[in-house]
C-alpha cells in the first residue's frame, strides 16, 4: 500500500540536506528544535524550505486567522539617560530642548480624544527621563483609569522600570505591584533588544541587561501580568546571538507562560550612530520572521510591526510564520519614522487593515491585547466599514 504525503511532509522528504531534514521532520511531528539546529535553519537553509514550514506551524496554530487590534500611542517624553547606539528618538537631558515632555494634562487630553471611539488598548512608552518619577505614572494611570476603566493600558519597557524602580529603591515586585494596582495592565516588550553580552555592550550598554530584563518580565508574569518580548535585529549580531536570545526568551516562557507574543523589530540605519551598518535585506527579514516562527515553539503569537517594516513586507510576513500586525496605530509613534522608516506618519484604518489582511488571502480578526476575539472581519465589505469609520 502507497500513503500519500502532503504537501508538508513531501517538501521535507525531498530536502537534500539530512540535518534540515531531520529538523522538518521534527517540526512536523511537533517536537522541539535545538540551539545548534536554529542556527543551522539561519546558515543552510533556503528560505523557500523555512518559509513552507513556518507557514504549516503558523497554520496549525491558527488557521488563516490574521489579529491585530485598535490602539494608539502615548511617548511621555524622547527625554532619555540612555544613549542607545541604534536610537534616533532619543535626546539627552542636556539637550532636552530639541525633544518633548508631555505633561499630565497633555497626555490626558490625548486621551480624551479617543473618546468614543472604538480603540480597546493605549501603549505608553518612551525615553527614560531622569526627572520623571514612578509616581507621576502611578498618578497618570490612575487618571486614565478614571476616565476610561475599559481602555487596556500596555505600557512601560523593562528599561523604563528598571530605572524607574531604582529610583524609587524598590524591588521590581514592589514596583509592579504598585504600579498594577494603578491600572497598569501589561507590559509590552521593549528594551529587550540583543541579550548576549558581546553585543549588548556594543549597542546599549548602559540600560538594563538580560538577566534585569528577564527578570522584570518574570516578576510581572507571576503578578498575573501579561508581557511582550522584542528582538532588535538585522545588525551586527550573528545568527547565534539571535538563537541565544530567542534561547533565553523560550526558557523563561516554559516557566511562566506570560509571554504573548514575540516581536523581531527590524534594524533601521537613519540619523543614528549606527548608520554606518547596512540594513538587513527583505529576504533576510522574512528569513528571521520564519526561523523566529519555528524556535519560539512556546509562543503563541509571531507580531511584525507594519509601522517599521512597511505595509507591503509587513503582508509578505503572513507567509512566513506571522499572524499578528498589530494595531491600527493612528500615527502617534515617532520611533521608527526617526530611524528612517518609509512609514513615516504611521496609520492605518481599520478598512486599511482588513483589506491588506484580505488580499494576502487570510482572515482578518480584531482582538484585545490579551487575544480574545473581538470580531472577525472575513465577511464585512471594506464598503461597509468606510462607512462605519465616517
Ligand atoms: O526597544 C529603537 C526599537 C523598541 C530602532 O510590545 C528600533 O506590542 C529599529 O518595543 N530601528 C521600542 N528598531 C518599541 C517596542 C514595541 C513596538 C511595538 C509593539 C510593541 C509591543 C513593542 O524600538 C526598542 C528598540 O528595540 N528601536 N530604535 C531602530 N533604529
Ligand atoms: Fe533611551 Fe530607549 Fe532610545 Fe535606548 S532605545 S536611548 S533606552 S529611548
Amino acid at each position: 500500500m502507497t500513503t500519500t504525503k502532503n504537501p508538508i511532509e513531501e517538501i521535507v522528504s525531498e530536502e537534500k540536506n539530512k540535518s534540515l531534514r531531520n529538523i522538518g521532520e521534527k517540526i512536523i511531528n511537533s517536537e522541539r528544535i535545538n540551539e545548534a539546529e536554529g542556527v543551522l535553519l539561519f546558515e543552510q537553509a533556503s528560505l523557500p524550505f523555512v518559509g513552507a514550514l513556518a507557514n504549516f506551524v503558523r497554520e496549525r496554530l491558527h488557521g488563516d486567522k490574521t489579529y491585530f487590534n485598535r490602539n494608539f500611542h502615548i511617548e511621555p517624553t524622547n527625554v532619555c539617560v540612555f544613549s542607545c547606539a541604534f536610537c534616533a528618538y532619543s535626546r539627552l537631558y542636556a539637550h532636552r530642548e530639541e525633544g518633548w515632555e508631555l505633561s499630565t494634562e497633555q497626555m490626558m487630553h490625548i486621551i480624551k480624544s479617543y473618546d468614543g471611539k472604538p480603540v480597546t488598548e493605549v501603549h505608553i512608552v518612551g525615553g527614560v527621563h531622569p526627572k520623571l518619577t514612578m509616581q507621576f505614572f502611578i498618578d497618570l494611570m490612575k487618571q486614565i483609569k478614571a476616565h476610561r476603566p475599559d481602555l487596556h493600558i500596555k505600557g512601560y519597557t523593562a528599561v523604563e522600570l528598571d530605572y524607574m524602580f531604582r529610583k524609587a529603591k524598590v524591588t521590581p515586585e514592589e514596583g509592579l505591584k504598585l504600579l498594577h494596582e494603578a491600572g497598569l495592565d501589561s507590559l509590552p516588550g521593549g528594551g529587550a533588544e540583543i541579550f548576549h553580552p558581546e553585543i549588548r555592550e556594543q549597542i546599549c550598554a548602559d540600560k538594563v541587561d538580560a538577566d534585569g530584563w528577564l527578570k522584570i518580565h518574570e516578576t510581572a508574569h507571576q503578578l498575573g501580568m501579561h508581557s511582550n518580548a522584542t528582538m532588535l535585529f538585522g545588525h551586527i549580531e550573528k545568527y547565534w546571538h539571535r538563537i541565544d536570545h530567542m534561547e533565553r526568551l523560550r526558557k523563561l516562557q516554559d516557566k511562566t507562560h506570560g509571554f504573548n507574543t514575540f516581536i523581531p523589530l527590524k534594524f533601521r540605519n537613519k540619523d543614528n550612530d549606527m548608520s554606518h551598518v547596512r540594513e538587513s535585506t527583505i529576504t533576510e527579514d522574512m528569513k528571521l520572521y520564519a526561523v523566529a516562527r519555528l524556535y519560539m515553539d512556546n509562543f503563541p503569537h509571531l507580531k511584525a510591526y507594519w509601522p517599521m517594516l512597511g505595509r507591503q513586507n509587513a503582508q509578505l510576513t503572513l507567509s512566513f510564520g506571522v499572524n499578528d500586525l498589530d494595531g491600527t496605530i493612528d500615527d502617534s509613534t515617532k520611533i521608527y519614522s526617526m530611524a528612517g522608516s518609509e512609514e513615516q506618519h504611521p496609520s492605518l484604518s481599520t478598512a486599511q487593515l482588513v483589506t491588506l489582511i484580505k488580499q494576502a488571502k487570510r482572515e482578518p480578526v480584531e482582538r484585545d491585547t490579551l487575544y480574545h476575539e473581538i470580531k472577525n472581519y472575513s465577511n464585512t465589505s471594506v464598503a461597509e466599514l468606510e462607512t462605519s469609520e465616517k
